[in-house]
């Protein structure tokens, strides 16, 4: 069934990839490419097209930010204890992207589709990936006192979210670290795609592949509120999103239904409601990272070496909190319980139209129309 509709999608033209809460079926899905395999225009309109999102207003009406950029990264701040370590985790972030997209595409002119980054051509050496060409990519690493980007694209920008969940004006900062940034690497996305549960393989791929590009960018990438104010955290986490999809590609029958989970994570916050914190938590509220930071990943187990040389088989998930059994949590709306189930709802303020899970399990169904090449 799955080819037919494949074939009907090449036959046709008429694609409505970017869907306001319309249920058209996706006949023509847009492709998602590898940021090292675009041309030198490709590159350019998908960087003028974000930097266009850098200089629109925010509309939203969300404290803090200036610009849509910056919404986009508030809305991450005020999910962020509820799409981490939890169930949600990859659709959440999937639903994300697909927003941050179809902003690019109606309010930006991008005729592109959101390109990814393929992380393990770049583990153990961020920093001379082609991703941070100041003249085609996102500039590189950061520089002074408080590592400002020094080149780029984006050197300039005055992002106003962040750090945690704090509103303060500050550049875009990155620290790479190719140490951090082996665990990037091709073996640890295998030991991810071996795995047969949902729990396990989300498990897994929040650990390593995720991990290691927020680790190997570091800075604001490593904030679990703010880091989008990275630009390169969308390249991230398409990346991340192509590797579930992998995964769910590999027996889509059953894996186009799969979720599970606690809703309330290691990050979770009491005193939310309907999946959102409360305005104006205090930063330092994750055990024991300062100021909305992770906290730091070690020291490794014994016997692995260094950060260089991790555990074989890859470092275990997120530690979690146990979740409450009977309660109370934080009602997420569409799950009866504190267990992540497909009418979970995902919320993104009005991004563009709230959708449940089961709406984005399928990157080519109703809701969602792309596909990785
Ligand atoms: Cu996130």
């Amino acid at each position: 069934m799955r080819l037919t509709w494949i074939l009907f999608a090449i036959i046709t033209a008429d694609a409505a990839p970017v869907h306001n809460g319309e249920r058209a079926a996706c006949t023509s899905p847009i492709q998602r490419k590898a940021w090292h395999t675009l041309t030198r225009e490709e590159k350019k309109s998908y960087i003028d097209a974000e930097k266009c999102l850098m200089s629109l207003p925010a509309k939203l009406g969300l404290a803090g930010p200036r610009t849509r950029f910056d919404e986009f990264q508030k809305i991450h701040v005020l999910h962020a204890p509820l799409i981490h370590g939890v169930g949600a985790f990859l659709p959440y972030h999937r639903y994300y992207v697909q927003a941050h997209e179809t902003a690019l595409r109606t309010e930006c002119s991008y005729a592109g589709a959101q390109p990814y980054w393929d992380e393990p051509r770049d583990a153990g050496n961020f920093s001379k990936s082609i991703l941070l060409d100041p003249e085609t990519g996102f500039g590189g690493d950061g520089v002074g006192p408080n590592n400002c980007i020094a080149d780029g694209p984006f050197k300039d920008y005055m992002n106003s979210v962040g750090p945690g969940e704090s509103i303060t004006d500050h550049c875009i900062d990155r620290q790479i670290n190719d140490c951090w940034s082996e665990g990037a690497a091709q073996k640890n996305v295998d030991a991810c795609m071996k795995i047969t549960t949902f729990e396990s393989a989300w498990n897994c791929l929040e650990g390593m592949p995720h991990r290691s590009g927020h680790r190997g960018i570091n800075g604001q990438m490593m904030d679990v509120f703010s880091s989008p104010g990275d630009p390169l955290f969308y390249m991230h986490h398409a990346y991340l999103d192509k590797l579930w999809w992998q995964w769910q590609s590999k027996n889509l029958s059953s894996r186009l239904n799969e979720v599970t989970g606690p809703n309330q994570g290691t990050f979770f916050i009491p005193g939310g409601v309907n999946g959102r914190l409360p305005i104006g938590s205090p930063n330092g509220t994750i055990p024991g990272g300062p100021n909305g930071t992770f906290p730091p990943f070690g020291p490794f187990p014994p016997g692995n070496g260094s950060d260089c040389n991790p555990v074989p088989g890859g470092f275990p998930g997120f530690p979690r909190l146990p979740p409450p059994q009977n309660g109370p949590w934080i009602k997420i709306d569409g799950d009866p319980a504190n267990i992540t189930t497909l009418g979970h709802v995902i919320n993104v303020e009005g991004m563009i139209p709230n959708v449940t899970i089961k709406d984005v399990m399928d990157i080519q169904g109703d809701v969602l129309c792309y596909e990785y090449v």
